[in-house]
């Protein structure tokens, strides 16, 4: 039994806000840092790299939501008002760390180096995609970088970040020293509500998984806000419910972002241990292309939030220390502009992959039921094959 003993002698009930637990801030909105907080030690080169991926971040969201108005592409989801909180935790961790995500962390794959042409190949199913157009847009997956396909059901990551990284923690027993990888599992708040959460957890707390447990508490779950999602202290109440070291951090402050990755992975490493980050953001654009948020939240709540927009606070750092300047700020998103929409007329020319790859990979022979509806596909294309151009892969 873990919990150690403390008599009372009258009903003496514990209500959680008596302890709210206190959030990390580094920096402030405008650039400098609070009195007394304590700089994570981050070289420059580190600090370009994490900006240079939250702007090329922005960048991609802006010119896909713009892509998919056009018609180009059938769904896509923003990061934007998350970069700090994604490009900063990724940056704590080892390329060979697993990473479990739910689908709005792109700046992850980023910083891993999937390059402009790699997301255009996934958002728009041509052959090249990896997952050989067999996902729904932004579902991406790598095994070279170490990044676990994108599953639509809410919180499926989570129970199963707790069983990689069990794997990781036997195969480390094998060796006979620390941990050498973790794994890195982010998820919202309102996948935080799905049983599979407190699965998750628990299996992570009591087997002692190398897991950091990575919340981006960004105040919605599509329409729904938090104060309609949980009754208790956010998200990071729950971690220390189930025996976890836990921390909150603002999710806009890069330096809280990055300084409490660093120290989640070293517990998780060396102690094989789950641990709980909570970092407090917004999602400044829509749920997804197929949502419209002015239907459930004010522009000024969102113009708000746009005043700490993570991107300038770390931009205003950066220039305060002279690691980065107007000039090559402006080179840098003409460079991206450019990369992102030239890759993407570049895939746009690619063929789809062939039918059959639908059912291939799963069985070593498809089963008769599959093998029925790829004839069935085949024979309504060849009917209608003047919706379906040749040199399209079908
Ligand atoms: C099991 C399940 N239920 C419902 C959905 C529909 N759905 C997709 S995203 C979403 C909201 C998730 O919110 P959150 O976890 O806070 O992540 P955010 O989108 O804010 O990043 C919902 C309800 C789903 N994909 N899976």
């Amino acid at each position: 039994m873990k919990h150690s003993k403390r008599s009372v002698h009258r009903p003496q009930f514990i209500s959680g806000s008596e302890l709210p637990i206190p959030t990390l801030e580094i920096l402030r909105a405008d650039g400098s840092l609070y009195e007394g907080a304590e700089e994570p030690e981050l070289s420059r080169d580190l600090a370009v790299r994490i900006y240079r991926t939250m702007i090329f971040t922005r960048i991609l969201d802006e010119r896909m939501t713009s892509a998919q108005r056009q018609g180009r592409l059938s769904f896509y989801l923003t990061c934007a008002g998350e970069e700090a909180a994604v490009a900063g935790s990724v940056a704590a961790f080892d390329p060979g760390d697993m990473i479990m995500g739910q689908y709005r962390e792109q700046a992850a794959l980023r910083f891993r180096g999937f390059s402009a042409r790699q997301f255009m190949t996934q958002l728009l199913s041509t052959r090249n995609d990896l997952g050989k157009g067999r996902q729904m847009p932004v579902h991406y997956g790598t095994r070279e970088l170490n990044f676990m396909t994108i599953s639509s059901p809410l919180a499926t990551q989570i129970p199963q970040a707790a069983g990689y990284a069990y794997g990781q923690r036997l195969d480390a027993g094998k060796a006979g020293g620390g941990a050498s990888h973790c794994t890195l599992c982010y998820y919202g708040d309102g996948a935080a509500s799905e049983g599979d959460f407190h699965a998750g957890m628990n299996m992570a707390a009591v087997l002692k998984c190398p897991v950091v447990f990575f919340c981006r508490n960004n105040g919605y779950a599509i329409s729904t806000p938090t104060a309609e999602q949980y009754a208790g202290d956010g998200i990071a109440s729950r971690g220390v419910g189930y025996g976890m070291q836990t921390i909150r951090v603002d999710g806009n402050d890069l330096l809280a972002v990055y300084a409490a990755s660093v120290a989640a992975r070293r517990i998780a490493v060396e102690s094989f241990e789950p641990v709980l980050i909570e970092a407090m953001s917004y999602r400044l654009g829509a749920h997804s292309t197929s949502d419209d948020p002015s239907g459930y939240r004010s522009r000024e709540e969102e113009d708000r939030w746009r005043e700490m927009d993570p991107i300038a606070r770390m931009r205003l750092w950066l220039y305060a220390r002279d690691w980065w300047s107007e000039g090559e700020e402006k080179a840098a998103l003409e460079s991206y502009r450019g990369e992102v929409l030239s890759e993407l007329k570049a895939e746009e020319k690619e063929p789809k992959p062939p039918l059959a790859a639908l059912v291939e990979d799963v069985y070593d022979t498809p089963p008769w039921h599959l093998r029925e509806q790829i004839e069935a596909l085949s024979e309504h294309v060849r009917r209608h094959a003047e919706h379906y151009p040749a040199g399209k892969g079908v």
